[in-house]
């Protein structure tokens, strides 16, 4: 079959993220033997322009659309995501008559309801490699035998999402592929060496997306691919793991393994603040890391319970500085405004994050909710939310008694230390 994939940016953020996701389908798609074709819009794309002169250049015969972003998570002045997006499938359904299968992480989290909002004919929720060639299976033979395994219909009929137990068998993108993107080279190309997530933080939608159990690439096998990347004149990557320290002998396994390939790489890597020791955070100097995001989300003794989080300030302080002490740039995360959180919570939780010194720190005010999440429930039972709402619109959760508070002390805060990002 012809195979059209669309990944479409639609927030500047920070940085905008090569898609990783698509190209994992795209591999797989093609190791299934159909032809592949991968659209990648960017910000300044003429999407309909493009989307129409692919179609009519291709002639797919289905059109899969990877969906990540659904929001900004910006409680103060959100921005709702989806439009450019839905106009991207208005497009394809005018252009031609494929099947429009819809995936992606923000996709999994809101399986029924995007798919309603942007008009697909079926999702995929969760992981696409095994899932997206056993749909087009499917589709090939007729569509007589049940659907495989994580679809989603417009009719709310699904099956259950499976989770491959090992990731070795998923092939990731070549070198050439990343070359096809202006400016590759200078970007952080996306690196991913685990999925799942046993943690269970109130307000996050992961599991939703990469399900519980944490599953792994053997590290010789990632080093392998960096290697190629590497001689392919790639140097700077992001580990997009939830958490690069999870298991932490896994960690240490992979920068041993980095540290043998002498690479000469500079990665950045998301850490959560519980499991690194002196010897953990030698081994990701030694191994290229130079920056580390680190989500400790409050430094209050109180919150930290409230937020579900295993960790207590004592060790976020010792990890971050025994992070510091080896030349690693700390990028910090406060996230305010959860349930119980007060004024003195607040308060504790700003001291906190001006005494660890970070090279960075990002303040979020206020909490998306997502669905299934005990944050969901919390805000429910408080009367923020209707429990019908299907959150696809973001909505938000704030203590009720911070709500007018809480966003003036943090910009007094922020224009006191002249420094800190916020959102
Ligand atoms: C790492 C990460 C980042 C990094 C990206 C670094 C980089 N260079 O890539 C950074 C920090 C920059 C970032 C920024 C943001 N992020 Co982010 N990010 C992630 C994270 C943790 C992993 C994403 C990833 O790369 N996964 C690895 C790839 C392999 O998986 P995947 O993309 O999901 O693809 C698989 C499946 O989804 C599926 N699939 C994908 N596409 C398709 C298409 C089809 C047709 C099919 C069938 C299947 C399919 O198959 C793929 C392979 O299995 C996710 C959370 C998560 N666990 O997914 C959040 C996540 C995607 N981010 C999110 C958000 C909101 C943001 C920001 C908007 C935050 C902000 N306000 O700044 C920005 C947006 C940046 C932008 N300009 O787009 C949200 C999106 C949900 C939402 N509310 O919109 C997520 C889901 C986190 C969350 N809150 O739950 N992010």
């Amino acid at each position: 079959m012809r195979i059209l994939l669309i990944s479409a940016a639609n927030d500047a953020g920070s940085v905008v993220p090569l898609p990783l996701g698509l190209a994992c389908v795209a591999a797989a798609t093609e190791r299934a033997r159909h032809h592949v074709r991968l659209l990648a819009l960017g910000l300044d794309a003429d999407c309909e322009n493009d989307v129409r002169k692919a179609i009519k250049q291709f002639a797919p015969d289905v059109i899969g659309v990877s969906v990540r972003n659904i929001d900004d998570q910006n409680m103060q002045s959100p921005h709702f995501l989806l439009g450019s997006l839905k106009q991207v499938v208005a497009v394809c359904r005018a252009a031609s008559s494929s099947r429009i299968v819809l995936g992606g992480a923000g996709y999994s989290i809101f399986p029924e309801s995007a798919l309603a909002y942007l008009g697909g004919d079926m999702g995929i929720r969760g992981e696409g490699e095994t899932a997206f060639p056993a749909l087009l299976s499917w589709l090939e033979q007729g569509t007589q035998s049940p659907p495989p395994p994580a679809m989603h219909f417009p009719n709310g009929s699904h099956s259950p999402t499976a989770f491959a137990p090992v990731l070795d068998d998923f092939l990731l993108p070549e070198p050439r592929f990343w070359l096809d993107f202006p400016g590759s080279t200078e970007m952080r190309i996306p690196v991913q060496t685990r999925r799942g997530c046993p943690l269970d933080c109130i307000y996050c939608s992961t599991s939703l997306i990469e399900g519980r159990p944490i599953r792994r690439r053997s590290p010789a096998l990632v080093v392998e691919w960096l290697t190629a990347l590497r001689h392919g004149g790639f140097r700077l990557f992001h580990f997009v793991d939830n958490t690069f320290n999870l298991p932490p002998s896994y960690a240490k396994d992979l920068c041993h393994n980095l540290i043998e390939a002498q690479l000469d790489l500079d990665w950045w890597a998301i850490i959560y603040p519980k499991w690194v020791d002196a010897e953990l955070a030698e081994l990701m100097a030694k191994a290229g890391c130079t920056q580390v995001s680190l989500g400790f989300e409050s430094g209050s003794e109180t919150m930290l319970p409230q937020l579900n989080k295993r960790f207590i300030c004592r060790e976020i302080r010792e990890i971050s500085d025994t992070l510091a002490a080896v030349g690693i740039k700390r990028y910090g995360f406060l996230l305010l405004g959860g349930p119980g959180e007060t004024r003195e919570t607040v308060e504790e939780s700003l001291e906190f994050a001006d005494s660890l010194h970070l090279d960075e720190l990002k303040i979020t005010v206020g909490l998306r909710i997502y669905p299934q999440t005990p944050l969901a429930l919390t805000a429910v039972a408080d009367g923020l939310l209707k429990p019908d709402d299907n959150l696809l619109f973001p909505r938000f959760y704030i203590s009720p008694l911070l709500r007018d508070w809480l966003p003036d002390r943090i910009a007094h805060w922020q224009s006191d230390q002249g420094s800190a990002d916020t959102m």
